[in-house]
């Protein structure tokens, strides 16, 4: 097989979840696109097996089992159409940048949403200074009241005392950087 040689060497190139996608989860800003689109780049390249410059379904089935994730064809075929904005069933660049920032977003919304819920105020929807007291004694910080209300007044964007949910996400993406 003549093409054996090229696709080794290819395999032998490391792709892990590049450290910037995540580590750069403190802002959605503009200021690290620059970056961050090289190494999209990179990405996109490597998924792209045969450099027409648009993912296919097996190509993108292929790199994930690389990367140690399962996918049949039809999971692979399904993640391209959701996601292919011009309908010739391949990812363009464009496209794939949406996935896996969609898939970064994803995560991060679902962390924060588990977290907002362990200190919400039962039924209020919101973190008070009593809930964050509690949930924090719970988790052996013991923390007074009063200490709660100083932190929330850090992150209390709007002033009204508590912590709604995109308060509490700006303070764990603040705490994150
Ligand atoms: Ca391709
Ligand atoms: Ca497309
Ligand atoms: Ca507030």
């Amino acid at each position: 097989m003549p093409q054996s040689s090229a696709h080794k060497s290819k395999h032998e190139i490391k792709i892990v979840k590049s450290p910037s996608l995540s580590s750069s989860s403190s802002s959605s800003s503009s200021s690290s696109s620059c970056s961050k689109s090289l190494d999209m780049q990179r990405v996109f390249n490597y998924f792209d097996e045969n450099g027409d410059g648009k993912i296919s379904p097996s190509e993108l089935r292929r790199c994930m089992q690389m990367l140690g994730q399962e996918m049949s064809d039809e999971e692979a075929e399904t993640a391209v159409k959701v996601i292919d904005s011009d309908g010739d069933g391949q990812l363009g660049f464009n496209d794939f940048v949406k996935l896996v920032e969609a898939e970064d977003e994803e995560d991060k919304g679902r962390d924060i949403k588990e977290a907002f819920k362990v200190y919400e105020m039962d039924g209020e929807g919101c973190i008070t200074p009593t809930s964050l007291s509690r949930t924090l004694g719970r988790l052996g910080e013991d923390r007074s009241v009063e200490d709660c209300s100083q932190m929330i007044r850090r992150f209390d964007l709007n002033g009204d005392g508590v912590l709604s949910f995109d308060e509490f996400q700006t303070m764990m993406l603040a705490s994150r950087s």
